[in-house]
């Protein structure tokens, strides 16, 4: 935290941002601060974790037919139990629930939101003690749809807010709400986020990757020349294995993140609602860039499932452009 600029907490930054806007009335700053709260709870339990014996599997899968972690329900509770107490929330959608739960689906009364996250990403990571972190993305609830859910079918780029939550050496919060991105550190001491840096701006090159490897074999002919590039030119492989610190890194370094269509993951493995579609707007609005393939941004896949997934390739603009070359050249 620079020390010639005031102390400024995330509840007095929301604040900020809505006295830019004379006709907010505080609903939405409401929802930011359950996230917020629900961040300090969720790392408070990732830390304690070990000691509290909430390492490993539940034994079930959740609606994407993978293992739920202990740790990944009690997070999706935690949010559900804050988010569902505001008034300004319509419609609450979280990659760990088969359907969105509706909180509110009046017709009139204040503007009303739809939220989105991923409670507790790379969570396989926990049991080593490694990075993890909660993404969220925020829309604006459609009163015309049809039934409440289809509110939630808007593109990415329609998304007021969008953010994540990385619980690593510290616990961080990234922020950003239409414009620029910021960031907060949580100071356990106090309890509260500290703003520590405005406007972040990603580098725009950096000779590193992220992506697992592992797939190479089957991966598109496009992202193996990319690699077979990369390694001639002196590139560095990056990879924590949760979505969350390997693009925090990149946010602040500089480096591509991909998740490729493997033969497994023909889609690719990620959520476009829970991971994609925030992951996106935080990046671009830092400069960067986000895709789904050459010349198809990811802010704007219209979806057509909430649980739907998507290739990825998301980071310095330099580096998504060297990316987007090979799977051009490879047709
Ligand atoms: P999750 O939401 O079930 O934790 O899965 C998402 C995670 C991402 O954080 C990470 O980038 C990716 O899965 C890692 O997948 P893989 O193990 O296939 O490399
Ligand atoms: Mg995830």
């Amino acid at each position: 935290m620079r020390t010639d600029e005031p102390i400024m907490t995330l509840q007095a930054h929301i604040l900020e941002q809505q006295a830019h806007y004379p006709e907010a009335v505080g609903t939405f700053s409401w929802i930011l601060s359950a996230l917020s709260i629900s961040a300090k709870v969720i790392a408070d339990k990732v830390r304690r974790a070990r000691l509290e014996n909430v390492l490993g599997a539940v034994g079930a899968e959740n609606v994407q037919g993978e293992q739920q972690q202990k740790l990944d329900v009690i997070a999706n509770e935690v949010l559900l139990r804050t988010l569902g107490r505001r008034e300004g929330v319509a419609i609450v959608a979280s990659e760990e629930n088969e359907e969105p739960v509706i909180i509110r689906n009046d017709t009139q009364g204040e503007r009303r939101y739809c939220v989105l996250f991923d409670p507790l990403d790379g969570s396989s990571n926990l049991d080593v003690c490694g990075g993890v972190g909660t993404i969220f993305s925020i829309l604006r609830h459609d009163r015309r749809a049809a039934r409440p859910q289809d509110s939630l079918l808007q593109p990415g780029s329609q998304q007021v807010a969008a953010g994540y939550v990385l619980y690593g050496p510290s616990t961080v919060f990234v922020l950003t709400i239409g414009q620029g991105v910021d960031m907060f550190v949580l100071d356990p001491a106090i309890g509260a986020f500290l703003r520590v840096e405005r406007n972040i701006r990603i580098p725009a090159a950096s000779k590193s990757y992220s992506l697992n490897e592992g797939n190479r074999p089957t991966f598109p002919e496009g992202y193996q020349r990319y690699l077979d590039w990369a390694q001639k030119s002196g590139y560095s492989a990056r990879y924590a294995g949760a979505m969350v610190a390997d693009v925090h890194r990149i946010l602040l370094k500089g480096g591509v993140f991909m998740y490729p269509p493997t033969r497994k993951a023909p889609d690719g493995k990620l959520r476009l609602m829970y991971e994609a579609n925030p992951m996106a707007m935080i990046v671009e609005n830092a400069g960067g860039k986000a895709l789904a393939a050459p010349g198809q941004r990811i802010l704007d896949v219209r979806p057509e499932g909430i649980h739907q997934r998507t290739p990825l390739i998301l980071g310095s603009p330099d580096e998504v452009d060297h990316v987007v070359a090979r799977l051009a050249e490879a047709g």
